[in-house]
């Protein structure tokens, strides 16, 4: 593992030990400094402070790679080495990343610029990086072996190319692409419109769909893992370690969302209707939208959604798949509903004090109670909301929509306050007797329940 202090020392060594015949002769008297990250928090978003002007995206738990300009180029310089990312507060996973995190930091350019992507290699082993979804000549394309050599560990490559149509990419190696990726190599490329008042939104964020195989316990994800991972993450966090969406009510929003696991993920967002606005192919014609409020965003796609936020209030926003909003621990439990454990438990207890019979009634408790669990290993289900335990892991935040937030304020407002009379409320009445249902609706043969009810006896009415 790579610490901070000898990746810093690394890093200058590693820069003058370059091969000469490495990088293009253009580039190669200096390479621009590699900016690193050392925060899981988001990050403001970064104003151009040179070229043409766009408006910046806001990186969930992440940044934007700040970049120089040489003689008309917009350079940038993404060092790919072993990181340390909190996946929530409680848990630290070793990954494979870019610049100090991962995902990596997001590159954002605007159509028409030319771009020199320096890419250092402090990996144990070779690796490459493919635009994912950007239109270049076939050499930058970045498919190890096929498209160019593997740029081998303390190699520096140079990618050079024009961006030619705006929108939301990818970027992630194509070498070693199964371990790389299941280790946490990947990031954003946004490339805002020429002109910025096109598709413009109040708030744009970003963020990517990955997921690890860690056991609890451990720190390392098991890269040989196909389908059986055990933390959804966005942006390499987990509820609740993903920062609220935050934004002001009226404000047009739009919300990108890339997905770079192995399964696909219905994204879901409460109180408001979206439409989809981008795929990796390009801005989707308004004719051609329509409004959902799920969507379903399959393995190596993008998604941009937007919405009008109207509605204030702290609204849930996360995967539909109810095993991608819980985190490890909770795959391989065996169900127990209804299995009546006292006495097993008093049996055991005898033998191991600690003992705990679980999931006898459903396992919501399981959010509620303080089960030991092995260090560095997040509870299945958690985080403590207004009104109790939340329940929730994985591939879950809220968008927060409220009246008195600035532009360009995107620090947590804290929990709604909900206005008086409008949140749901325990109805103290005793319960009315269980009517049957009427058999067959479409026949007009006198039953009794529907006698019971016309006379009024049982049915309950407030
Ligand atoms: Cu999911």
């Amino acid at each position: 593992m790579v610490t901070r202090r000898n990746f810093l020392t690394g890093a200058g060594t590693g820069a003058l030990a370059l091969g000469a015949g490495v990088v293009s002769r253009i580039a190669a008297a200096a390479i621009p400094e590699a900016a690193l990250q050392s925060s899981a928090a988001t990050q403001a978003p970064l104003s151009p402070p040179n070229g043409r002007p766009y408006n910046p995206v806001v990186t969930l738990n992440g940044w934007t790679l700040p970049w120089r300009m040489k003689d008309g180029w917009k350079e940038f310089h993404l060092v790919a080495e072993p990181v340390v990312r909190e996946i929530a507060p409680g848990m630290q996973a070793n990954l494979w990343g870019y610049n100090g995190q991962s995902p990596g930091p997001t590159i954002e350019a605007v159509e028409g610029d030319k771009v020199r992507i320096f890419v250092t290699n402090k990996l144990p082993e070779h690796t490459t990086i493919h635009w994912h979804g950007q239109r270049l000549a076939n050499g930058m394309d970045g498919v190890g072996g096929l498209t160019q050599s593997h740029i081998k560990p303390g190699q520096t490559y140079v990618y050079e190319f024009q961006l030619r149509r705006a929108g939301t990419f990818m970027y992630h190696p194509h070498a070693d692409e199964m371990v790389q990726m299941a280790m946490g190599m990947m990031g954003f490329f946004v490339v805002h419109p020429k002109d910025p008042k096109l598709m413009r939104v109040d708030r744009d964020f970003c963020f990517l769909l990955n997921a690890y195989d860690i056991d609890p316990g451990a720190y390392t994800p098991k890269v040989n893992t196909m389908l059986d991972f055990n933390l959804w993450t966005w942006n390499s966090r987990a509820f609740p370690g993903i920062d609220p969406l935050v934004v002001r009510t009226n404000d047009r929003v739009r919300i990108r969302v890339g997905n770079l696991t192995m399964t696909n993920h219905p994204i879901h967002l409460h109180g408001h209707e979206f439409e989809v606005t981008g795929t990796d192919g390009g801005w989707v014609p308004k004719s051609a939208r329509w409004p959902e409020v799920t969507t379903d965003i399959a393995v190596g796609q993008m998604r941009a959604v937007e919405f009008i936020a109207n509605e204030p209030g702290d609204w849930a926003f996360h995967c539909h798949k109810s095993h991608h909003t819980m985190n490890a621990m909770g795959h391989s439990v065996p169900t127990m509903i209804g299995v009546e454990q006292r006495d097993l438990a008093d049996r055991i207890g005898k033998l191991l004090p600690d003992y705990m019979a679980m999931g006898s009634k459903g396992m919501a408790d399981m959010g509620e109670m303080e089960m030991p669990l092995p260090d560095n290993t997040l509870p299945m289900m958690t985080g403590q909301g207004p009104f109790g335990a939340m329940e929730m892991g994985g591939m879950f935040s809220t968008v927060k929509v409220r009246d008195d937030v600035s532009p360009g304020d995107y620090k947590d407002p804290g929990w709604f306050k909900h206005p008086p009379g409008t949140v749901a409320q325990r109805w103290d009445a005793p319960a009315p007797a269980a009517v049957q249902a009427p058999a067959n609706p479409s026949s007009n043969t006198a039953n009794p329940t529907l006698l019971n009810l016309k006379r009024g006896g049982t049915r309950h009415e407030h």
